[in-house]
């Protein structure tokens, strides 16, 4: 049996979330008639305070319909240098809604509405036109970091003066709430679309939601449509969804104990190091020193011993933790990192 830290995607159905998509009442949601995908849709669109929300496969998807519904071809989206949408979707902006993307560095993962506001084109024949700001929270390659409120709140403030839109990449939204306390409405009031996936850390094994205002959702509606992502009988697989909504959010906090224990397990090894400060939720990204190993070979050492991680650089390793990972389990992978490495 592997303990596999790659990511919190690689979960596995529960029996009782298996049982609850066995026995999912379901129609077809192309014409809106699939009765758990318009439950979900409302339980969801109702923890996050917004009018309406869009059962679609993946986050990925999620995200370009939310690029496609707020922005016209040509235009400028302002995103942090290691956002998702910028990083790890294949270029999809390009492709699917013909926007230019506008990367800025951030401080763990962090923009400052000053550098936004450095990055909005004043109008110029010669500019392409800004239209969005896409934020992540939490943040992925900044190993799970929290967006910190008042940041976000200055960022839109500074969006509404410049008539800017806002998305927000979600996939961990719970991840950030559990943490801080802070309820997925207020995180969400600032944006004009959310994008959360219940494929993560709740442990559901597919489906995704964008959600936003009616009119916003009428246009993402039909880019699902174009992208091929009518599901029909979707129900099937968002009772996996409701479950892992309805049972699965306040756990979060076992995961970023257990990561905070798997990142102090790596710092108390020579040639490991995590910055503590950036270990807010369930993502470890920790440094490999060039001196002692590469990442590549810290990831085939382990995997020998059954405990599966990534390699995000040539000296950057990523460990996630999950529901299928527990305290115990955590204990082992430590033991283990001790021994293979000291
Ligand atoms: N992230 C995956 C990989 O794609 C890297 C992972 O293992 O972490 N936004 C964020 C912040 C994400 O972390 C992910 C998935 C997505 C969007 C995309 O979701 P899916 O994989 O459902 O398209």
């Amino acid at each position: 049996m592997f303990i596999d830290l790659r990511s919190d995607t690689f979960t596995k159905p529960s029996a009782e979330m298996r049982e609850a998509m066995k026995n999912a009442e379901v129609g077809d949601d192309v014409f809106g008639e699939d009765p758990t995908v318009n439950r979900l849709q409302e339980e969801v669109a109702g923890l996050l305070g917004k009018e309406t929300g869009l059962f679609v496969a993946s986050g990925t998807m999620g995200n370009q319909v939310a690029l496609n519904s707020l922005t016209q071809p040509g235009q400028e989206v302002i995103l942090e240098e290691n956002a998702h949408i910028f990083y790890y979707e294949a270029g999809a902006p390009s492709l699917l809604s013909g926007v230019q993307l506008r990367t800025i560095p951030g401080k763990d993962g962090i923009l400052t509405d000053q550098a936004i506001e450095k990055a909005i084109r004043p109008p110029n024949v010669h500019f392409p036109p800004t239209s969005l700001i896409c934020l992540e929270n939490t943040h992925n390659r900044a190993g799970g970091k929290i967006y910190p409120l008042p940041e976000i709140k200055k960022i839109h403030t500074l969006a509404k003066k410049q008539e800017l839109k806002m998305h927000l990449d979600g996939a961990r939204l719970w991840n950030a709430s559990v943490a801080t306390g802070i309820s997925l409405k207020e995180y969400a009031r600032y944006f004009d679309s959310i994008n959360v996936c219940f494929s993560k850390g709740l442990g559901a094994p597919v489906g995704s939601m964008l959600l936003g205002s009616k009119e916003i959702m009428r246009a993402a509606h039909r880019y699902r449509k174009i992208y091929g992502g009518g599901m029909r009988q979707a129900g099937i697989i968002a009772a996996g969804a409701l479950y892992a909504v309805n049972n699965n959010i306040e756990r979060l906090s076992q995961d970023h104990d257990n990561a905070r224990k798997l990142a102090q397990g790596f710092n108390s090894v020579p040639g490991f190091s995590v910055n503590m400060n950036n270990v807010e939720t369930n993502i470890v990204m920790v440094d490999v020193d060039k001196n002692h190993f590469t990442a590549d070979q810290v990831v085939a050492r382990l995997k020998e011993h059954n405990i599966l991680i990534l390699a995000v650089g040539p000296q950057r390793l990523r460990a996630v933790t999950h529901l299928d990972v527990n305290s115990t389990d955590i204990k082992t992978a430590v033991d283990t990192i001790k021994t293979c490495f000291t």
